[in-house]
């Protein structure tokens, strides 16, 4: 059974959680912490990286983003 004390928490993250900026950061080999500056709905933006052999992360860089998931990983062969 929840606690009534978690409730208000639970609904204000997931408010926040709908009108989040996302954006995109790259790390790997010769790119460190390559990024798109924070965007909104609808926004677009390019990112231009080169890529070597090896294993990147993509990922989003707002606070708490990554944790929730919001990464991939590429390996350039
Ligand atoms: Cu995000």
């Amino acid at each position: 059974m929840l606690d009534s004390s978690e409730i208000p928490a639970r609904q204000s993250r997931s408010e926040r959680l709908a009108d989040l900026a996302a954006a995109i950061s790259v790390d790997g080999p010769g790119v460190r912490d390559a990024r798109t500056p924070d965007l909104r709905k609808g926004q677009k933006a390019a990112l231009t990286v080169t890529l070597k052999k090896g294993t990147y992360d993509l990922y989003c860089p707002v606070d708490g983003h990554r944790q929730l998931g919001m990464e991939q990983h590429i390996h350039v062969g």
